[in-house]
């Protein structure tokens, strides 16, 4: 087990850091899957096992694609691939039982998940996947198409059950029921609407596990929060976890701006492998449909002064203007004039963001440090996270911006090269936050140091 530095005396030389991180997807191995954490999150989350999926290739492409293999086991028959698939460990709450998705009849047999889900990010992992392989050895490359003809079909149903039951009003934007299915859990993005979410007095009583692992408490979602994310899963279960019903009745309805560039995003991509792999031209023709919907929907969501992205609260009709990292999200997707786009990537540049003058690395934190509602040290209020420009990185790389891709790359890397693999960083000092070992961030290291 790789034991956690903490400690920015100490610096991984790239050999020696893809190394450990290599390790950490080792010991978060249960052979099944790689638990996004070994102790905080002891379960499969979907957004985490598609950034896990991207490292393993670098090691063993047959165990990236039993990865994605194991989240896809667990897609929901109506296509939606759930936030977490469960392993017996007791030690997350909410654990299944308290979801009670068993009684949902969608629900995948012999398999226990949560009820939401979460960004849409798993084709880009296929194709990064691909392309790994194909650049690793012919056999690998063979391997790698063969699984991505198998995860085809499955992701398209997901894209599919997105539009379908998530894309509710004019906007345009994907509609999320449940802060953790941005992925983002607690950012400042969720403040209003989550404000209007009322806990009733019949909220079963809970005990929560997550602040036993953690160094401070400060770094994870209040009570206040927590009660709020538990109700929000009551009125699920009292949907049924119906996917109309969950969006006609929950309290919490939100178009999220970066899940729908995500969204744009990986229907391209999927689009893309569909048109080398032979795919059905009309499933083919959906995507790309749906993705220059969802490219305009974003830029339509774009503030007429600062040219940043907004999130919608639907429930409320309004939109919501946060200066968090979401609002870039038109650079993941395109869609905006030429100069407005421009001007975007110069906010990002800029001494707001990534070129704070405080920054230990230039890459964006979760919340501008310009920003009242910024806070360094607590989780989507203010840290940076890795995954996350990855993310950036990998989509500027598609968008022909290979600076940018490689200066995030190279901060990405100083960032991490403490060697603990945090799950966030405190932008300043560049102390490791949350769990440690956390497989995300080993797996987008690995891509960074052997994947160019
Ligand atoms: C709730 C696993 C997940 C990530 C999320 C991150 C955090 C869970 C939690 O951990 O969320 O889903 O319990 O806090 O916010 O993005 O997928 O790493």
């Amino acid at each position: 087990m790789i034991t956690a530095a903490g400690d920015r005396d100490v610096h991984f030389e790239p050999v020696s850091l893809a190394a450990r991180a290599a390790l950490v997807l080792r010991d978060n191995d249960t052979g099944r899957l790689v638990t996004a954490s070994p102790r905080l999150y002891p379960h499969m989350w979907s957004w985490d096992a598609a950034f896990i999926s991207i490292g393993l290739a670098h090691l063993d492409v047959g165990r990236a694609a039993a990865e994605l293999d194991t989240l896809l086991a667990a897609q929901w028959r109506d296509g939606m691939i759930p936030h977490i698939v469960f392993t017996t460990d007791t030690d997350y709450f909410p654990g299944p039982d308290r979801w009670g998705t068993d009684a949902a009849p969608q629900r995948p047999d012999g398999v226990r998940t949560s009820g939401i889900c979460q960004p849409p990010v798993h084709a880009i992992a296929v194709r990064r996947i691909v392309d790994i392989a194909r650049r690793t050895s012919r056999a690998d490359g063979e391997l790698a198409e063969t699984f991505a003809q198998r995860a085809w079909p499955a992701l398209y149903r997901w894209h599919r059950w997105i539009v379908r039951h998530r894309m509710p009003d004019a906007s345009g934007l994907l509609a999320i029921v449940h802060g953790w299915e941005s992925g983002m859990d607690n950012s400042p993005r969720w403040d209003e609407p989550y404000a209007a979410v009322v806990p009733g007095p019949d909220l079963p009583p809970y005990v929560r596990l997550d602040l036993l692992q953690v160094d401070d408490p400060g770094e994870r979602p209040s009570d206040v929060e927590y009660d709020r994310y538990l109700w929000l899963i009551e009125q699920m279960r009292r949907a049924g976890y119906h996917p109309d019903k969950v969006v006609q009745t929950s309290s919490f309805l939100v178009g999220d701006v970066f899940s729908t560039a995500v969204f744009a995003l990986a229907s391209d991509t999927l689009a893309g492998l569909g048109e080398e792999l032979g795919s059905p031209h009309d499933q083919i023709a959906e995507l790309r449909t749906w993705a220059e919907k969802a490219r305009a929907a974003v830029a339509m969501s774009c503030h007429p002064e600062t040219g940043m992205a907004r999130d919608r609260d639907i429930r409320r009709g309004r939109w919501l203007t946060t200066q968090t990292l979401a609002g870039f999200a038109p650079l993941l997707c395109g869609g905006l004039p030429a100069d407005v786009e421009r001007q975007l990537m110069s906010t990002l540049d800029g001494p707001d963001w990534t070129g704070h003058p405080d920054l230990l690395a230039a890459v964006p934190p979760s919340v501008s440090p310009s920003s009242p509602d910024f806070d360094p040290r607590l989780y989507w209020r203010g840290p940076q996270w890795p995954v996350i420009t990855w993310l950036f990185g990998w989509a500027f790389e598609q968008r022909d911006w290979p600076r940018h891709a490689s200066e995030f790359r190279a901060q990405g890397v100083h960032l991490v090269s403490e060697g603990s693999f945090g799950e966030y960083y405190e932008p300043f000092t560049g102390r490791p936050l949350g769990s440690t070992n956390q497989s995300w961030t080993a797996a987008v290291v690995l891509d960074w140091l052997c994947g160019v």
